[in-house]
C-alpha cells in the first residue's frame, strides 16, 4: 500500500481531497491544519509547498498541491473509479477539461473566491460591495449557462461519479453557505450528492481542527 498523507482541513478545497480518498477507500494520515492559522507559513510546511497553501498530498515520494491536480493524480493511481471509453477518447478528454476548467475558473476563482475575499476576508483584502454583488450574480448566470444539459438525478459525467461531481458539489456547497439561492435543479442534485457515504465521511475528516484558533 502507498503511504498517503493529506495536509489540510476546514475549506472546500481540502474537502475535495478528503472526499475522493473516501470514495476510493484509500487509507491515509490526516494532518488537520486549518487555513490562516499561520501553519502554512512554517519552515517545514513551506518546504513541502512553497505556495504556503493547503491542500497538499504526499503519496510515497510524490508531493502534490492544487486540489484538482490531487484528484486527477489519485484517480489515475487507483482503479476503483475506472474511466469510461468516452472519457478516454480525445472528444471525451476535451469535454472533461472544458467542464473542469469552467467549474474551477468561472465558478470558483472568478465568482465565489471574489465574494469570499471581499466579504468574509474583507479585513485582509478590503471591502468591495460592488464586486461582491456582481460576483454573486455572475456565479448564477454562469452556472445556468455553463452546465446546461444537466440532469440533477445523474452525475456531471452522465452515469459515472467523477472528479467533476467533487468540484461541482464543493462549489455548490460553498455557494449555499454564502446564501446564494441555487436554481432548483442544482439544489436537487446537491441534496442527492450529500447523501453519499463518502461525502459524509469526508465532511467528518475535513472538520476544522478545534484546537487551532482562526484569527478574526
Ligand atoms: N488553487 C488552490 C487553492 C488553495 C488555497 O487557496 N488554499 C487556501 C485555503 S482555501 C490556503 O491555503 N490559504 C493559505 C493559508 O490559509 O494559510 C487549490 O485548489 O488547492
Amino acid at each position: 500500500m502507498p503511504e498517503i498523507t493529506l495536509w489540510g482541513t476546514g475549506t472546500s478545497r481540502t474537502f475535495r481531497v478528503h472526499w475522493l480518498l473516501a470514495e476510493l477507500d484509500l487509507p491515509y494520515s490526516n494532518r488537520a491544519m486549518n487555513p490562516r492559522t499561520g501553519e502554512t507559513l512554517t519552515e517545514s510546511f513551506t518546504a513541502l509547498n512553497p505556495k504556503q497553501k493547503i491542500p497538499v498530498l504526499t503519496y510515497d515520494q510524490a508531493v502534490i498541491s492544487e486540489s484538482f491536480a490531487i484528484l486527477r493524480f489519485l484517480r489515475r493511481q487507483c482503479e476503483a473509479l475506472p474511466l469510461s471509453d468516452y472519457q478516454k477518447s480525445l472528444e471525451g478528454q476535451t469535454r472533461f477539461d472544458e467542464l473542469s476548467s469552467f467549474i474551477l475558473m468561472e465558478l470558483d476563482a472568478t465568482s465565489l473566491y471574489i465574494v469570499r475575499r471581499h466579504q468574509d476576508l474583507s479585513k485582509i483584502y478590503g471591502e468591495a460591495p460592488n464586486a461582491v454583488a456582481s460576483a454573486r450574480a455572475y456565479f448564477l448566470r454562469l452556472l445556468n449557462s455553463g452546465i446546461s444539459d444537466f440532469d440533477p438525478t445523474r452525475f456531471v459525467w452522465g452515469e459515472l461519479f467523477s472528479e467533476l461531481d467533487i468540484l461541482l458539489v464543493s462549489t455548490l456547497d460553498w455557494a449555499d453557505a454564502m446564501e446564494i439561492p441555487l436554481p432548483a435543479a442544482f439544489q436537487q442534485y446537491l441534496e442527492y450528492q450529500r447523501q453519499r457515504p463518502a461525502y459524509l465521511a469526508a465532511k467528518q475528516a475535513n472538520r476544522p481542527n478545534q484546537s487551532q484558533k482562526r484569527p478574526s
